[in-house]
């Protein structure tokens, strides 16, 4: 799938503020700083469309990305530890919401290659085969390590997650690893009907 012109759309801090549109929605998901607004300037081919930073935990809101034939929401982050407990509470619902009620296509979830998934992933994880939300498990950052490390990481985190190995994805925001495998993944979970 060819990606034309990605736009922003609006961020939004309230479950009544979702984004309704008729094309069908994709997120990014995944612990604060793991590189998902990298992953969706990688997708758009535009390193300026979503804000990054090397401070972790800046992204309190759902920012909704057109893609053209798909909305991309990238997802506040979470595992934050200097956030307050009222700050946590309010991600956590607002998450719970986004969740439960969007329908969501698919969402891929990003995890560190050169790191254990959290328990915060695992809790993810849980979440998503509770509401049954289809997902990618894609591990990034693969340019920090050297070649040979790629494979067995992956197939380690997936053990770690419970997800097939064969399913892991890696990817590079910094090299363009996996850009097309993720691509074709949206595409596929966007054409399967309803
Ligand atoms: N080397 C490398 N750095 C990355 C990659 N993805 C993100 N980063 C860096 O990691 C930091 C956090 O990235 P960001 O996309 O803002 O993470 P977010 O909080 O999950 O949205 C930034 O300094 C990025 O430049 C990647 O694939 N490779
Ligand atoms: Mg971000």
């Amino acid at each position: 799938m060819k990606i034309g012109g990605a736009t922003f759309i609006k961020s939004v801090a309230e479950s009544r503020e979702f984004y309704v549109s008729d094309k069908p929605l994709v997120a990014v998901v995944g612990k604060s700083n793991v590189g998902k607004s990298s992953l969706i300037n990688m997708l758009a081919n535009n390193r300026k469309l979503a804000r990054t930073s090397d401070t972790p935990g800046r992204t309190r809101l759902i920012n909704y990305f057109s893609f053209g034939e798909f909305v991309l929401a990238d997802l506040p982050g979470y595992g934050f530890a200097k956030v307050s407990k009222e700050e946590k509470a309010k991600w956590a619902s607002l998450m719970e919401d986004f969740l439960r009620t969007q329908d969501i296509k698919l969402l891929i979830l990003l995890t560190d290659i050169r790191h254990d998934p959290t328990a915060d992933d695992l809790m993810m994880i849980k979440y998503l085969y509770h509401y049954a939300i289809p997902f990618i498990p894609v591990a990034t950052k693969a340019d920090k390590l050297p070649k040979t490390r790629i494979k067995p990481n992956l197939y380690a985190i997936a053990s770690k997650l419970g997800v097939g190995a064969g399913n892991m994805l890696a990817a590079s925001a910094a090299d363009g690893t996996g850009k097309e495998d993720i691509l074709a993944a949206v595409e596929k979970a966007i054409h399967i009907g309803v």
